[in-house]
């Protein structure tokens, strides 16, 4: 039958959850969630929303299930080399690394354990969810480790007396701090991504995703630039957009009520935030009335 919806899978509770669901609606693609339902419909795109626990997402691409999914890099990584360790056929893309979820797999010691490079865990039992992933790096790095397999509360299994080190998700290293214990090594760098079968998919179902994709890169963009307006006189502007690396081209108003010096409005897309002594340094220049403004939506 050829399937004309496209199935998105995403986590369905956690640290990428809000995220991808604000992602979605900053798409304009609106979903109606409702709690403990497997599937969720896009009232106005034809699209489903599978959300689902995020280690199941990388399989239910890979196997075609769904079309695209949400997922950190940290369990994508992992299922691809569990799949590759049982010599499984795998097919997947990704399409676009997202801003949010990010963090890294590291190794953790005792705070009062010294550390000296990467051979002193030579032989240690080591506790972490990321065993592949883990494996890979001591294998390259021709060290050995004794594996202590865990699903969760990694953190604690040296207090408990069940590993010597461990190798876990940080994000601040407040987890680590808390439970007496010093990042010694990060292994991994992971932010979240989308991810899709390409080998499954009909050009209907290309074409919503290419909407997507540069929807989100549209969002993005977005997200990482700045309006600004502002009143100066007309033989500053060069120096104004100077101070703008990575501008566009700057949309400039002649104002009515001239004086001896023209004064124009100039209205600048920087594609960076702008922090406070940027806005000094413009205010030195003689501009007056500044207006740093978010903006919603760009599509170039
Ligand atoms: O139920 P489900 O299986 O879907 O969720 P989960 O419990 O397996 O995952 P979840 O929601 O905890 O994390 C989902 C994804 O978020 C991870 O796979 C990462 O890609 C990403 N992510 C980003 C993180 C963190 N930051 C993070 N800090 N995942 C986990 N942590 C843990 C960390 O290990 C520590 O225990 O959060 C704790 C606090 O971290 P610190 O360093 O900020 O103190
Ligand atoms: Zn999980």
């Amino acid at each position: 039958m050829y399937d004309k919806k496209l199935k998105i899978a995403i986590q369905k509770s956690g640290r990428l959850s809000k995220d991808s669901r604000k992602l979605l609606h900053n798409c304009d693609i609106k979903v109606n969630f409702q709690k403990n339902k497997l599937i969720s419909f896009s009232e106005n795109m034809p699209i489903d929303v599978m959300c689902v626990r995020d280690d199941d997402i990388p399989g239910l691409v890979i196997d075609g299930i769904v079309d695209l999914g949400i997922v950190g890099r940290n369990v994508l990584e992992e299922e691809v080399l569990k799949r590759k360790f049982k010599l499984e056929k795998i097919s997947f893309k990704i399409l676009k690394h997202l801003d949010f979820g990010i963090c890294r797999l590291s190794i953790g010691l005792p705070t009062e354990k010294k550390y000296y490079g990467i051979n002193c865990l030579n032989g240690l039992r080591i506790a972490t969810s990321y065993p592949y992933i883990l494996k890979k790096y001591f294998n390259k790095k021709n060290i050995s480790f004794k594996l202590c397999k865990l699903n969760g509360s990694v953190e604690v299994a040296i207090r408990a007396g069940l590993a010597d080190a461990i190798f876990d998700l940080v994000s601040t290293g407040e987890a680590l701090v808390s439970n007496g214990l010093k990042e010694v090594k990060i292994i991994h760098n992971s932010s979240a991504c989308i991810i899709s079968n390409d080998s499954n998919l009909n050009l209907f179902k290309k074409n919503i995703i290419n909407t997507f994709i540069s929807r989100i890169n549209g969002v993005i963009k977005a997200r990482e630039s700045k309006y600004i307006v502002m009143h100066i006189s007309s033989s500053k502007v060069n120096s104004i957009i100077n101070l703008f690396s990575g501008c566009t081209k700057p949309t400039i108003y002649k104002l009515k009520f001239l004086e001896k010096d023209e004064m124009v409005a100039v209205h600048i897309v920087s594609r960076e935030s702008i922090f406070w002594d940027t806005m000094e340094k413009l205010k030195e220049l003689g501009a007056k009335s500044i207006l740093i403004l978010p903006i919603e939506k760009m599509l170039e």
